[in-house]
């Protein structure tokens, strides 16, 4: 007889979560062994386990939670009571490991940590794992971790910091969170948790494949190899597959074994009895030893990989059973009963009882308030207090520090003569380091060197190796560095060593820096400023790579700051404001330096020192938005710019004043994310022509935006032109000048608009 006649009718269903519901229920009917002698609380479990009765029981109601939450997930999904159905079925051994730790331990979870969710609940008083998941299934807004934007694993007092679905994004932030735990106590910094806590981190096995996962295990065990301390724990939960592509049997062991500075670990997380002990090897080594940590969790995937994945259409039935007959809930109701702490009516009586819970939860979920409101939506996105921001740049109340780091009061940078834009980044840097203690710099060559244009130099000296470091090269990891020392509340300031190597660590900007706000209704913040060197006119010189000019990738990023000064002392006065922006309200910044500018002293003739400026004293700081106005009173012509397109535009509009008689304004803007469309509108409406100058692309720069804010703002009738970059890379030697403007462009462009 062929195998699949002999199964029986309701193992065939297409519903999996129907078919492993009624086999915890069927397993446990029939039952027939004898039960040991039952356990006193303190006692193993089972004999040679290190799980006592206590845990088991407490482990054994969390992972209830966890599956009956996935059952109802897929009941109510259909109902359009719930909207994610990417269950925890198969991993709810996970609960093991936030049961070892503390909840004061900063989790960054997998998608299918229910079970460590649900455990970690019990760690504080008065909370209720099934209600507050329930709601966040339901996208209420009264869901306590995202407020009703997404289903996450997040809680604020529990210190679960909510992911995206991004798979492998959040491991360089675990890291860096598990770094600056102990960074702290270099700086002096003062940890809102534990000295002594590690950082959690889980994801797939499938994602352990991923460059962004890479890189954290090989910055982990960069760290590692230097004999700094690095206190975070890995938890792969390895059940064998990802969507629909198996892992190679062996793969995560056989990979991960073996890694000097990664100490590796297995803990078979479909069996609490025999997991618990090794589960607890991993946390507590990671917690003394202080080093990255490996926790290779065995798990199963039952139920499919979320709602909608039909798994029987795909996979032979004998297969599923096989994976099916795994389910960790059936050899934990095989423990309950064996030992003799559960009978089978018990047993069945409280499996009962959690979905009734689980459902009743869902329903009043249910019935609670959603988003309505785009601004409600939107809020905890750009939180944004513009005169507590004003007041904490302008805040200069350091002056013995900054007399201490730049010598005397006649050394002061106010009182020099007017320097470039490279020096007053400097300057201000110095300064802000005096204002943070808690600020840190880093990104390649940053230190001893400072930086690959001296930018950060002395920096280092000053501010010694816990503030002002060297990382490996890789700008995802720096960025997840950041991302870290922000956790835990310090002020970074990662250094992107060309604008070009941003685009590959685009990501921990886009999905997880900027989103963290967002997706944690605002509870949890990653404030920092992002330096990059930017931008074009390197005369010729490095080709696309040193003179990229493109920052669109920039500027659709929700809720992020985008900044560009031109001269030395927008420069101070900007950054002061942005680190305001960060430390007050939160705020992820990228603070775009133009390279070709870092030493312009020239704007007219060689000589005339007319691109140097005064240092701001430290009580000046910029508003956020402000354009700087050349030539206000002019009416006959406008050009918008921003970054090198100043200057340009600048000696431009002298050639245009003496050939068309025209008075020209010149608008640098300063701010390039969000756009002040207001004043671009009002600019505009005062003036009779109007010409954009961005270095940027012709398609998607900013550019772009101006003029969309010039005729939204109801001046599109005027005469309206742009001066742009080409849609392609920038070329090496005299070629460059062929794709980015130049002042004639700006020239002739004038004359088209006569
Ligand atoms: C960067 C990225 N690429 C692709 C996906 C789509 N995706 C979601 S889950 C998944 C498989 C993950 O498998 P694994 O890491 O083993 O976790 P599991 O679902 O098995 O627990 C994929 C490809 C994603 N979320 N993120
Ligand atoms: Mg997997």
């Amino acid at each position: 007889m062929p195998v699949a006649m002999s199964i029986p009718a309701r193992h065939k269903d297409v519903n999996r979560a129907k078919v492993c519901d009624d086999n915890f229920t069927e397993f446990v009917k029939s039952w027939s062994g004898k039960p040991l002698h039952r356990p006193a609380p303190h006692e193993p479990v089972l004999d040679g386990s290190a799980c006592t009765a206590a845990d088991f029981l407490e482990l054994f109601e969390s992972q209830l939670v966890s599956r009956h939450l996935d059952l109802m997930a897929r009941v109510l999904r259909v109902q359009q009571k719930v909207f994610y159905t990417i269950g925890s079925s198969g991993h709810e051994g996970n609960a093991m490991v936030a049961r070892l730790a503390r909840h004061t331990d900063p989790a960054f979870l997998h998608y299918r940590s229910g079970g460590f969710m649900a455990e970690r609940f019990r760690k504080l008083p008065g909370m209720d794992p099934v209600m507050d998941s329930a709601l966040s299934f339901a996208a209420s807004k009264d869901d306590p971790a995202s407020g009703g934007r997404h289903k996450v694993w997040g809680s604020k007092p529990l210190w679960v910091l909510p992911q995206t679905s991004t798979i492998a994004s959040h491991l360089p932030k675990a890291l860096g969170t598990a770094i600056a735990i102990e960074q702290a106590r270099r700086i002096g910094h003062e940890l809102p948790i534990p000295d002594d806590s590690i950082a959690i981190c889980s994801f797939g096995d499938a994602s352990s494949n991923h460059a962004t996962a890479q890189t954290a295990f090989n910055t982990a065990q960069w760290t590692a190899y230097q004999r700094l301390p690095a206190p975070v724990l890995f938890v792969c939960e390895d059940n064998g597959i990802g969507i629909s592509v198996k892992t190679p049997g062996g793969w995560i062991g056989n990979a991960f074994r073996h890694r000097d500075g990664l100490d590796y670990f297995f803990a078979d997380g479909l069996d609490i009895a025999s997991g618990y002990g090794q589960v607890q090897a991993a946390v507590e080594h990671c917690r003394r030893t202080r080093r990255p940590t490996f926790l290779h969790l065995k798990t199963t995937r039952i139920m499919g990989h979320a709602g909608t994945d039909f798994e029987i259409e795909w996979r032979s039935i004998e297969e599923l059973m096989a994976v099916e007959a795994t389910d960790p809930l059936l050899r934990s109701a095989e423990i309950a009963l064996v030992s003799g702490l559960m009978s089978k009516d018990e047993l069945l009586g409280r499996y009962e009882a959690m979905r009734a819970r689980c459902f009743a939860a869902a329903e009043e979920a249910d019935r609670r308030p959603k988003l309505t409101d785009l601004a409600e939506v939107m809020a905890p996105l750009a939180p944004f207090t513009p005169d507590k921001v004003a007041a904490e740049a302008a805040r200069a109340d350091y002056a013995d520090r900054r007399l201490a780091v730049f010598g005397s009061e006649a050394k002061l940078p106010e009182n020099q003569p007017p320097r470039h834009l490279a020096i007053q980044i400097n300057q201000a840097l110095h300064d802000l380091f005096c204002k943070y203690p808690e600020a840190l710099l880093f990104g390649e060559d940053v230190a001893q060197k400072g930086g690959v244009y001296t930018v950060t130099k002395g920096l280092h000296k000053a501010f010694k190796n816990a503030r002002v470091f060297n990382t490996l090269l890789d700008e995802t990891m720096i960025l997840g560095l950041a991302q870290g020392y922000a956790n835990v509340g310090m002020l970074p300031m990662p250094e992107i060593q060309y604008l070009a190597y941003f685009h590959n660590a685009c990501d921990q900007i886009r999905g997880e820096a900027c989103s963290l706000q967002f997706f944690s209704n605002g509870q949890y913040r990653n404030p920092m400023v992002m330096r990059i060197a930017s931008l074009g006119y390197q005369r010729g010189f490095g080709g696309h790579f040193h003179n990229d000019n493109s920052i669109t990738a920039l500027r659709d990023i929700p809720g992020l700051v985008v900044g560009c000064p031109s001269r030395g002392d927008d420069a101070a006065t900007m950054l002061r404001t942005m680190m305001a922006l960060a430390k007050v309200d939160g705020r992820v910044c990228a603070y775009l330096e133009p390279i070709a500018l870092y030493m312009a002293k020239d704007l007219y003739e060689p000589g005339d020192g007319q691109w140097l400026t005064s240092y701001p004293a430290p009580d000046q700081a910029m508003v956020v938005g402000d354009e700087r106005v050349y030539a206000p009173e002019a009416r006959d012509l406008v050009i918008f710019s921003f970054g090198n397109g100043v200057p340009m535009s600048l000696r431009a509009a002298r050639r245009i004043e003496a050939a068309k008689g025209w008075k020209v304004r010149v608008v640098d803007l300063r701010w390039l994310q969000p756009l002040n469309a207001a004043a671009i509108a009002r600019h505009a409406g005062e003036c009779d022509r109007i010409l954009v100058v961005d270095e940027g692309r012709r398609s998607a720069g900013v550019g772009e935006g101006i003029i969309t804010a010039v005729v939204e703002g109801g001046q599109g009738a005027k005469p309206l032109r742009r001066v742009v970059g080409e849609d392609t890379y920038t070329p090496l030697a005299g070629a460059a000048f062929l794709v980015i403007p130049s002042d004639d462009d700006i020239v002739a462009m004038a004359e088209a608009l006569a």
